[in-house]
């Protein structure tokens, strides 16, 4: 019998190729990615660890026989992403999610209510990174420093919030933020504020921007942060799920928090998904890639800044930017502005701004991002040609909010 499902699936499939994707945490996968996902691998039990490894961190083995396979399959995959960020950082390639592989590292470091200092979900950040109605929020006790006038991170604000909370783990990493993030600054930050000879953990989160860091258009947060966590759908470009990286001398703590911690069994076909997808992130096509999603969103920037929007920080420098829709159409929500692009065949999400007055739900901006449909082949000016496409349409709908 044939499921209902596989029509609905269909249904995704021709929605997303006949749209223009600039979610800025969306991407579209190889087939050999696909693949991997798809195959017998999720039949697979295998809680644990394979019991050799490649970096010599001793781990006690599986839970369940018949892991012969899955053991290669994920010895592979570590040592393959280990390639990618050219690193002798430990990495463990189980979490399910970016969300579960920060849960899982702040296990590893952290004691419920100590303090961690972070980016504000308003300002940028990410829902893990301490938010009230998160688990990050209810175990733990978050301060978040501020971002400046014009939007830039307030890295004094960072010294200063240090100084006056002493917080356990400063994290960076943000998912609405166009900017460089200065990782080299906050080490040396924290260097500087550390009292008694021990300064806070240093935690970067760059699922958004692990593409860019791969491709070697961010700087890398490798040997500066103790422990660093990524999704690898964003710019990475492989199947839904996380990893976390550490310094060799955390991994113990990092795999226990992560198994068995705050999870069971792996997922190996995500595994070896993303073993496939680290073998191409390898690639010198890789490269010019993420060299591609910067230049391409620099230049959709631009489009927007000449017909007067007024964009967070003033332009960007990775793979998005966010319209701020209060300075320009305050008639305007992000809410309204997603629906009424949906129905043009144009996919973005709305998202609040610096000094947000409106709901996450309605508002003020939309983010825009240019790595999923980099991936199709889309050049500079085909990204200008869709600003324009997309101002179009916001002065179509505000005319027709102010007609009432
Ligand atoms: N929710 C994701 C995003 O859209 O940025 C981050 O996890």
């Amino acid at each position: 019998m044939e499921s209902k499902v596989f029509e609905w699936i269909e249904q995704e499939r021709q929605r997303q190729e006949n749209t223009i994707e600039l979610i800025a945490s969306e991407n579209f996968t190889s087939d050999n990615v696909m693949r991997a996902m798809g195959s017998c691998l999720t039949n697979k039990y295998s809680e644990g660890y394979p019991a050799y490894r490649h970096d010599g961190v001793g781990r006690k083995g599986r839970y369940y026989g018949g892991c012969q396979v899955v053991d290669r399959i994920e010895e592979y995959c570590c040592a393959k992403w280990q390639e990618v960020f050219q690193t002798d950082y430990h990495v463990n390639v189980q979490p399910h999610s970016g969300s579960q592989a920060n849960l899982a590292a702040y296990q590893a470091v952290l004691k419920p209510g100590d303090t961690i200092l972070a980016m504000d979900l308003n300002n940028g950040g990410h829902l893990s990174h301490g938010s009230a109605a998160n688990f990050s929020g209810k175990i733990y006790h978050t301060v978040f420093y501020d971002v400046d006038e014009n939007g830039f991170i307030d890295y004094d604000d960072i010294a200063r919030k240090i100084r006056q909370y002493h917080p356990d783990l400063v994290l960076a990493g943000a998912s609405a933020y166009s900017r460089i993030i200065d990782f080299a600054r906050i080490r040396e930050i924290l260097d500087k504020c550390a009292t008694g000879g021990r300064r806070p953990w240093f935690m970067v989160d760059m699922a958004h921007i692990a593409g860019l860091v791969a491709g070697g258009v961010h700087p890398s947060p490798f040997g500066l942060a103790d422990i660093v966590t990524t999704t690898t759908h964003k710019t990475l470009r492989g199947p839904r799920g996380g990893l976390i990286f550490c310094r060799p001398e955390l991994a113990g703590k990092v795999d226990g928090a992560v198994f068995p911690g705050t999870q069971g069994g792996p997922l190996q076909h995500v595994i070896a998904a993303k073993a496939v997808a680290a073998e191409e992130a390898c690639t010198p096509a890789f490269r010019d890639y993420a060299r591609r999603v910067v230049e391409n969103c620099d230049a959709m920037c631009r489009e927007f800044l000449k017909m007067g929007y007024h964009v967070v920080t003033g332009g960007t420098e990775n793979h998005l930017f966010l319209l701020d829709l209060s300075r320009t159409h305050p008639r305007l929500t992000g809410a309204m502005v997603q629906e009424e692009l949906d129905r043009h065949g144009i996919t973005l999400n709305k998202n609040c701004v610096p000094g947000e007055k409106r709901s996450p739900m309605e508002a003020s901006g939309v983010r825009i991002g240019t790595a999923a449909e980099t991936t199709r082949g889309k050049t500079a000016e085909d990204f200008a040609a869709i600003a324009r496409r997309i101002d179009a349409v916001i002065r179509e709908l505000d005319k027709k909010v102010a007609e009432g």
